[in-house]
């Protein structure tokens, strides 16, 4: 690390480049709450179903994301496991309405766990509980008991509640992320000794 890179570091300047690795069962909204964290000005207005992945870079206010959207259905999973090795952060999108396949979205947050580029990595995971505004939503505490978030020891996760399509409750999960990445980021912990 530079000297340059190191006080701005150290002042909280410079942009971390940081890989986020977006997931979740297809429909769950993940097109639609990465839209909302990009700039207004490069927001798209037609979200399309997302084939296979796609990968899209921006900026919060102390991150530069790069962000791979990985399609929801399984049959691309051997795509997009080859980016699992470069993600340094995940976001985990559940569609909380959706009960009849929370026992679905489990598995797939299970397979991810178990993955060799996963399983032994502090990668911090944010998970939104999104769709909140819908009736049959679920709280954000129910969604942690049905996919067994207690038993994730052995890396920083954190859970909110989203309504993406009027953006609520992505800041703060951003802003969670944001902390927990300056955190493991090694350059930055030096500094701090
Ligand atoms: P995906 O990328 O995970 O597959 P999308 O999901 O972002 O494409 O979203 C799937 C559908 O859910 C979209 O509706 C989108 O508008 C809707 N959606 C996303 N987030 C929310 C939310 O928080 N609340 C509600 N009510 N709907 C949401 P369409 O109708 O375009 O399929
Ligand atoms: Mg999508």
């Amino acid at each position: 690390m530079g000297l340059l890179d190191k006080l701005s570091c150290l002042l909280g300047l410079k942009k971390k480049e940081v890989h986020v690795l977006c997931l979740g069962l297809d429909n769950s909204g993940k097109t639609t709450i990465i839209n909302k964290l990009k700039p207004s000005n490069a927001q798209s207005q037609d979200i399309v179903p997302t084939i296979g992945f796609s990968i899209e870079k921006f900026k919060s206010s102390s991150l530069s994301f790069t962000v791979f959207d990985m399609s929801g259905q399984g049959r691309y999973r051997n795509l997009w496991e080859h980016y699992y090795k470069e993600g340094q952060a995940i976001i985990f999108v559940i569609d909380s309405s959706d009960r009849l396949r929370m026992v679905v979205a489990k598995e797939e947050l299970d397979t991810l766990l178990n993955h060799p580029d996963i399983k032994h990595r502090r990668i911090p995971i944010l998970f939104f509980a999104n769709k909140m505004d819908l009736r049959d939503a679920v709280t954000s505490v129910k969604v942690s008991q049905l996919l067994c978030l207690e038993n994730i020891k052995d890396k920083p996760w954190h859970i909110c509640a989203s309504d993406a399509i009027k953006g609520e409750g992505l800041q703060e999960g951003v802003d969670w992320l944001q902390e927990k990445t300056i955190q493991s980021d090694p350059g930055c912990e030096d500094m701090k000794r």
